[in-house]
């Protein structure tokens, strides 16, 4: 059942996203923590890179939160019934790193066509203007997609340092969370984060994104979870779920799924990135 109130939506509307949306206790937020480190101790080589991507494939954990159903009917709220998850990233930001993440605007470079589909980003732990929170850019959903730059600076966490070039930071406004609550943006948004100058992590668990079922995939090939509804387009290969922490069968899938997410986000570049 949609769940964002006409307020919400009139936010979501002008400003091309909404929040913050309370969806995890303080408890439950601190669990999938747990659940990151507990896999970085036993499988070091898991999580970091390409390996940041889709974690819901081999976490039953993680796969739980993509089919939370109060971020689901905050999402039936924007893109309708037929919701698929078409991809999940961890935003990792270490303490004392220079990590950040350059101006951009998601819908240029993710391939999801038409652009019924929204991006949810929920604060594992809080995430503030001291420890690097996404900065919004409101209205700019409304305009064209804009030239990116691709920077491959070693410290930007994404994938070819696509960046959109003189953006006024006083026009940007940081989107505050605390650990538990989710925002949700639109795919023309421009948006991006400053560095994590806290003495502890910032993490951001993304679920990028959810679809509408008559959404395609334009550049290449996505493996989709159906979350609610039914998909009468069958546009993308529909996987099952996780049932156990690691199973040979998962990880072998989110190895497939990796790959080909990464044909898409270097579709076009001159090299590789590190994610
Ligand atoms: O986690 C961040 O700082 C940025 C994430 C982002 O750009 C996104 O979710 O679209």
């Amino acid at each position: 059942m949609p769940t964002l109130t006409p307020k919400q939506l009139k936010q979501y509307k002008d400003l091309g996203y909404v929040a913050p949306i309370d969806i995890l206790s303080l408890e439950e937020a601190k669990e999938i923590k747990t659940e990151i480190e507990y896999i970085e101790k036993k499988w070091p080589d898991e999580l970091i890179g390409l390996g940041r991507n889709n974690i819901h494939y081999i976490s039953p954990v993680f796969d739980k939160v993509c089919h939370n159903s109060k971020i689901l009917d905050a999402v039936e709220s924007i893109i309708g019934k037929d919701i698929l998850v078409g991809g999940t990233t961890l935003f990792i930001k270490e303490p004392d790193n220079k990590g950040f993440v350059s101006w951009h605007q998601d819908a240029k470079y993710i391939g999801f066509e038409p652009h019924n589909w929204v991006t949810a980003w929920l604060a594992i732990t809080d995430s503030n203007e001291e420890n690097g929170c996404m900065r919004m850019w409101p209205g700019t959903h409304k305009e064209k997609i804009r030239a990116h730059k691709d920077r491959f600076d070693k410290y930007n966490l994404l994938t070819r340092g696509q960046t959109v070039q003189n953006v006024p930071l006083k026009d940007t406004v940081p989107n505050i969370l605390r650990a538990g609550q989710l925002s949700l943006h639109n795919p023309m948004i421009v948006h991006g984060s400053g560095l994590n100058k806290s003495n502890s992590r910032r993490i951001g668990f993304v679920i990028q994104s959810y679809i509408g079922t008559n959404v395609d995939q334009v550049i290449g090939k996505v493996y989709v979870q159906q979350a609610r509804g039914k998909d009468s387009f069958n546009y993308h290969e529909h996987t099952k779920r996780p049932i156990e922490l690691m199973s040979k069968e998962d990880v072998v899938l989110r190895i497939k799924a990796n790959k080909e997410l990464s044909k898409i986000f270097y579709n076009d570049a001159s090299k590789k990135g590190k994610y």
